[in-house]
């Protein structure tokens, strides 16, 4: 093996395809307050915290709201993705992503979930994975959103593992310059045009194989 021993998941667009219900959960919101978002504005809200993503929302309608105005859409904007992700179960988990997670771990590399969703323990829980991970750190644990890297570097923390020794997998551009801040190789997961500062771009973990982590 490498001197990888410890890989670091983002959650949405990594492990399930949830990145399809922020967006269309932002969307209504953008449209109760009359204007439309496409799924090119929404690029820049993934893997980011719900306030920062609604300061994005806000500034491409124009708006200027109190903090308090912001809290109830920030609510209203998360009641519809969870009625969005409420049927939400094991045939949602992207493809190849639990068969990588079992090798890994049976490879005795550590596993950690990092994510900006404060929903990241409901999801887990619905897919059945959280006994995949040996850490899970979410939104709920940490302050600053990516691309800040204090998600994963309190990843590689709680693991007891040198950043230098992890690989992040992201789907987000914003996750991939986090992870390069904290000093971690990065796996980015999708378009290699918008991950081109990644080590390494899949389509998708089923596109994995632990031999690729050996050349990072
Ligand atoms: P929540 P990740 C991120 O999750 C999403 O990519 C991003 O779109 C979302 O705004 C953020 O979580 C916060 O999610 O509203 O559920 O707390 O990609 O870091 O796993
Ligand atoms: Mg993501």
């Amino acid at each position: 093996m490498s001197r990888i021993s410890a890989c670091i998941f983002d959650l949405d667009g990594v492990i399930v395809d949830t990145a399809k219900y922020h967006y269309i959960a932002w969307k209504k919101l953008a449209n109760d307050l009359g204007f439309d978002f496409s799924e090119q504005e929404n690029e820049q809200l993934k893997g980011i915290s719900r306030m920062a993503s609604l300061d994005i929302l806000l500034k491409i309608g124009k708006i200027k709201l109190s903090d308090q105005e912001k809290e109830i859409l920030a609510t209203q904007k998360n009641d519809y993705y969870l009625s969005f992700i409420k049927e939400i179960g094991p045939e949602e988990i992207l493809p190849g992503a639990k068969d990588f997670l079992i090798a890994a771990k049976s490879e005795g590399l550590k596993i950690a979930l990092g994510s900006a969703s404060k929903n990241a323990m409901l999801i887990l829980q619905r897919l059945e994975l959280v006994d995949c991970f040996d850490v899970i750190i979410d939104g709920t644990k940490v302050f600053k959103a990516k691309p800040d890297p204090e998600v994963f570097l309190r990843g590689a923390q709680e693991l007891g593992v040198n950043p230098d020794n992890c690989v992040v997998f992201e789907d987000a551009e914003s996750g991939v310059e986090a992870a390069i801040k904290g000093g971690m190789k990065v796996i980015g997961i999708g378009d290699s045009k918008i991950l081109h500062k990644s080590n390494l771009v899949v389509s998708g973990l089923h596109e994995m194989a632990l031999s690729k982590l050996q050349a990072l």
